[in-house]
């Protein structure tokens, strides 16, 4: 057979670079998938120092490095046997106009869920999970967030765009319940009296074993359907500072990577890796632990999926190396 034009690229720098390596599909919704990865390049919100809008980018370009390690250490299974994935690439909207973008973000996320799909969404600033919150709540009802992040994001100040304000809106929408919600990695001030969320702060989290945090997590969040958001400047800036707004005395990659493997068996219903910002980035790191987690949280809602049947697995398909 002819393989000229349809050779599976494992290499680091060529071809048209879609999340690790999966088919680029504009329009995914009459598409047999399991998962859509979409990618919100929003910084509009951003209080900080914009950039994150090239996020997005950066984190499908990092991602190719994961492309040829079929079966992810220590994942025993390969993901993409046991799911179908699709990169239909980043949301296209009007410049400057929040308005649209709300609305555009919040109908591609309803329409997706609508077909059976679950959505991985690659920001942008933080506030593109405000209206994805808005699509799943329609979809799930009121969810549990599980909340990484250096900031709160409670803040009750500002305009109904700001990167610092959605968690405060999201429970009061109903989007969300803050008491079976928590938040990880907190290392900023917060106002306690518009705040019921559980936290485990960044020097609790930093103090306490994966273990122990995956524990308190399950307590709060129970069997309800579970939104979990990254904001990559929940991490040490040592392991990402390609941020707009970083904070020092974070988490490491392990720790979190850890997290999540002992979050496989959670009622996952959605997710995002926000707030990486290339522009700050060095050697492509933050853009590599975005990736990374995007792809480990990938990992972690497939887990329970049921495997493939046998027969497929055994027609000459390479496995990568
Ligand atoms: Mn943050």
């Amino acid at each position: 057979m002819n393989d000229l034009f349809s050779k599976t690229d494992y290499s680091l720098y060529s071809n048209a670079m879609t999340f690790v390596r999966q088919p680029y599909v504009k329009d995914p919704i009459d598409v047999d998938a399991d998962v859509v990865v979409l990618g919100v390049p929003l910084d509009m919100a951003t209080s900080g120092r914009p950039g994150a809008r090239m996020g997005p980018d950066a984190i499908r370009r990092a991602s190719v490095n994961l492309a040829w390690e079929a079966k992810k250490f220590p994942w025993d299974f390969k993901l993409f046997e046991r799911i179908k994935v699709v990169d239909s690439g980043d949301l296209v909207f009007d410049c400057g106009d929040a308005e649209d973008f709300t609305y555009r973000l919040e109908a591609a996320t309803g329409e997706i869920l609508k077909s059976g799909k679950m959505m991985l969404a690659l920001g942008g600033d933080h506030f593109i999970t405000l209206p994805i919150l808005r699509a799943y709540a329609k979809h799930f009802g009121e969810m549990a967030l599980i909340h990484f992040d250096a900031h709160t994001d409670t803040y009750p100040n500002g305009s109904a765009y700001d990167h610092g304000t959605m968690f405060y809106h999201a429970p009061k929408e109903g989007l969300i319940n803050d008491r079976h919600s928590i938040q990880i990695g907190i290392r900023t001030e917060y106002k306690v009296e518009t705040h019921a969320y559980n936290v485990i702060n960044a020097m609790e989290a930093n103090d306490l074993t994966p273990e122990e945090i995956v524990a308190q997590i399950k307590a709060v969040v129970g069997e309800r359907p579970a939104y979990f958001t990254f904001d990559i400047d929940c991490l040490d800036p040592a392991f990402a500072p390609g941020t707009g707004t970083p904070v020092i005395g974070g988490m490491t990659t392990d720790k979190v990577l850890k997290i999540i493997r002992g979050l496989h068996d959670i009622n996952l219903v959605g997710m995002d890796v926000v707030e990486v910002s290339p522009p700050y980035d060095n050697s492509d790191v933050t853009a590599l632990a975005g990736a990374t987690i995007a792809l480990e949280l990938l990992y972690a809602w497939a887990s329970m999926r049921p495997e493939p049947k046998q027969a497929e697995s055994v027609t000459g398909e390479p496995n990568g190396r």
